[in-house]
């Protein structure tokens, strides 16, 4: 099956099997117990075949072939391939501009640093029901889909059923958290089981399948430097990354851009010049990439220049929130084009890290760490983590972002009913964040209909119109902003029947909260629920009945959400335990349309930082078996790790949504696994250590003590 980027995947495999778990079967019973004594009678001969586990021995010249399939052929969706298992090079930025800087450069620093392969981990897993019916030739689908309109799109153009016999359903999903974008074998073995059977079929997969097939995050292989003048200030990046991407390139990323938007890896800095280069690899492992809580790879992107930054501080002996200070992007330079050509929208960075370092009370934080540091009876040493972190959300303008060739547009479309109650069908799908009290806040706030009696619809394509799903905090840039300019087509039609109905003008009208007065005369108006009978009711001549508007809203920019999260450890000298003693996250997500959803969607998102900073890991043995693909092993942080949440916001609205509002919900993932990596790593700054590998178990920080002597 062709895969979103460009590249084909097996559905079972053929002949050679590419990774431990990968589907080799598929067994079609009428209940599960029948359907296990079919999968228990498949036997399989498998022969040995070499394994590479590590993108860079991938790329070494007798690395064995991985995919027979692709031999021979010297181009791939992405350009020219240059070894056997090489995917793509991809670069942006101006490479000579940044060597001459690099030449002439006072300081400059390096850092080789591992973002880890992990997993989102939904609390559910993924699964489908398919019901073919032959007499109508049409298809139904019931699937765990972050995105079901792009689904029956490809769905259609591989069976041949027209898209509009094909009906995907995506309901209450059970999380996504960007696993649930691609599509997986298991949909397609049910869907062609019930083309070929005419009944319904239904797959559901297991923990162990999920953590083990599904897709992936992160496996970035990243080296950083940094040209800077003796005062810190930097003047050029460069980036490399091998990025593997397992055994067939299914990255979830616009058809532009195969390494995400890794290029904001200039982070909330002013750096004149920069180039990245990323390269993807063909490994033995599950293939996947997905925007994990991370607008593509912007994660990725932003620890990489949080902990260079860090890197560098530690090189000129300044301290961290200093650094940042003299390198941020000033307020008076929005709309700030970067070196990479993101056009910043609007941003205040000095404002957010001044109010964290006040509320922290940053001085007493650092002398407390410095007598610590100088008494060796400590039982504690302590960290403190510093991330200020520039995101890109709102994929995305079309000219920029698509996916097979659709647009990376949204959609809403609002009815209002005679009596005034609403209900608003949209292209994007909840799997947990609220849309439903969102979304309908938005209408209610512009049209004055209680939120009570309007209905939000999502992930039913037969009835909503086309959009392109719920991942990369894309809701509220793209579909949010669709619900605002379809409210405003209906509110502009309201004003004309309410001035019919008031025999006015309708610049004799104005606007208060639920209805439209007539100016200096308080008696006369018309509510809402007035006029939208009045829509299906007498309507003036020539005007359309009804009260109804579609908008399908392409973004003219991403927009650029922002934070700052300082994080303090206590790192226990005898057994390596890291404690968080306290996190505090400021976030900037322009105009906040629900304070309450904002703060759920930060908590969630710390969390699964939290996860990965302290725990999560998917890793592999030399034969390439996975290793801890269970709950038992696989870290899902619960209540009793989580530490408190300390949450605090500025204000900054972008100027091109029409709410001013940028996204939220991925923001805190992203900030909290550099924050508090920064924050262990500084508690071993003194010794020179610039970085250290994720996960911070207990053990390895241990080992870091040990290494210095510091145990107790
Ligand atoms: N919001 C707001 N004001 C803003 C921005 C957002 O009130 N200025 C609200 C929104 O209206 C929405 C919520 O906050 O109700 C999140 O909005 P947004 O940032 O637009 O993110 P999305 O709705 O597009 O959600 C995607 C994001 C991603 S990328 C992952 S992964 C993720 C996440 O959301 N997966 C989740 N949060 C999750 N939460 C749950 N419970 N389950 C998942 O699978």
């Amino acid at each position: 099956m062709p895969t979103l980027a460009g590249d084909v995947a097996a559905v079972l495999a053929d002949e050679k099997v590419h990774f431990q778990m990968q589907e080799v079967a598929v067994v079609v019973a009428v209940d599960r117990y029948i359907a296990a004594d079919g999968v228990a009678a498949v036997e399989v001969e498998y022969e040995e075949l070499p394994v590479v586990i590590d993108p860079r021995k991938a790329l070494e010249k007798d690395a064995p072939v991985l995919r027979e399939d692709l031999a021979g052929k010297e181009e791939g969706a992405h350009g020219k391939c240059y070894h056997h298992n090489h995917i793509f090079s991809w670069e942006a930025g101006d490479t000579s501009a940044v060597d001459a800087v690099f030449e002439r450069a006072e300081v400059t620093g390096k850092e080789a640093l591992l973002y880890p392969r992990v997993h989102p981990c939904p609390l559910e897993t993924c699964g489908a029901v398919a019901s073919f019916d032959p007499v109508r030739g049409e298809l139904t689908t019931y699937l765990t889909s972050q995105a079901p309109h792009i689904v029956r799109t490809v769905v259609s153009m591989l069976s041949g059923i027209p898209e509009s016999k094909i009906r995907i359903v995506s309901p209450d999903i059970g999380g996504g958290f960007g696993n649930k974008v691609g599509v997986y074998p298991g949909y397609v073995c049910a869907i062609v089981a019930s083309i070929v059977l005419g009944r319904p079929v239904k797959w559901v997969e297991d923990r162990i399948e999920n953590l083990s097939s599904t897709a992936f995050a992160r496996d970035y292989h990243m080296t950083g430097e940094l040209a800077a003048t003796r005062e810190g200030k930097i003047i050029g990046l460069r980036a490399h990354v091998i990025a593997d991407h397992g055994a067939f390139d299914a990255c979830a990323d616009p058809t532009k851009y195969p390494a995400g938007l890794f290029h904001i890896c200039s982070g909330s800095y002013d750096i004149p010049v920069a180039h990245c280069m990323v390269e993807g690899v063909y490994t033995n492992k599950a293939p996947g990439g997905v925007a994990y809580r991370s607008s593509f790879r912007v994660t990725e992107a932003v620890y990489l220049i949080e902990r260079m930054i860090d890197a560098l501080a530690q090189k000129l002996k300044m301290d961290k929130a200093e650094i940042r200070r003299i390198n941020f992007i000033r307020k008076d330079q929005f709309p700030y084009t970067s070196a990479f050509g993101f056009e910043y929208d609007s941003g205040d960075y000095h404002t957010a890290l001044d109010k964290v370092l006040t509320a922290v009370d940053y001085a007493t934080l650092r002398a407390e760490q410095a007598a610590k540091r100088a008494d060796p009876d400590s039982p504690t040493l302590m960290g403190i983590g510093l991330a200020s972190f520039t995101e890109v959300l709102g994929a995305g303008p079309s000219k920029m972002c698509d996916i097979l060739g659709v647009g990376m547009f949204d959609s809403c479309e609002i009815r209002v009913h005679p009596t005034g109650s609403a209900i608003a069908r949209m292209g994007t799908i909840s799997q947990g964040q609220a849309h439903e009290t969102t979304y309908a806040q938005i209408i209610a706030t512009e049209l004055g209909i209680s939120s009570d009696v309007i209905q939000i619809e999502e992930g039913e394509t037969s009835t909503a119109p086309y959009g392109l799903g719920t991942y990369g905090s894309r809701s509220t840039t793209v579909a949010g902003a669709a619900v605002a300019m379809a409210v405003r087509k209906i509110h502009a039609k309201a004003k004309k029947l309410a001035a019919h109905l008031l025999e006015v003008g309708e610049n004799d009208l104005d606007w208060e909260i639920d209805r439209f007065k007539v100016r200096g005369d308080t008696e006369r108006f018309k509510t809402m629920t007035e006029i939208a009978w009045a829509a299906y009711n007498k309507p003036p001549a020539g005007m359309e009945p009804g009260l109804k508007a579609v908008h399908y809203f392409d973004p003219p920019n991403f927009t650029f959400p922002f934070g700052v999260y300082l994080c303090v450890v206590d790192i226990d000298k005898g057994t390596g335990e890291t404690k968080i003693r306290r996190f505090y996250a400021l976030d900037d997500c322009g105009t906040r349309i629900n304070p309450m959803i904002i703060d759920g969607q930060i908590h969630g998102g710390l969390t699964e930082g939290f996860a990965v900073a302290m725990g999560q890991l998917l890793s592999f043995d030399e034969q390439g078996n996975i290793q801890g693909n269970s709950l038992m092993d696989y870290f899902v942080p619960t209540a009793v790790e989580t530490p408190h949440w300390e949450t605090d916001f500025t204000v900054t609205p972008s100027p091109h949504h029409p709410l001013g509002a940028k996204g939220v919900a991925e923001s805190p993932h992203v900030g909290s696994v550099p924050a508090i990596s920064a924050a262990i790593v500084d508690t071993f700054a003194h010794l020179g250590v610039t970085n250290m590998d994720m996960p911070h178990t207990a053990y390895r920080v241990w080992k870091t003590l040990k290494l210095h002597g510091l145990t107790h």
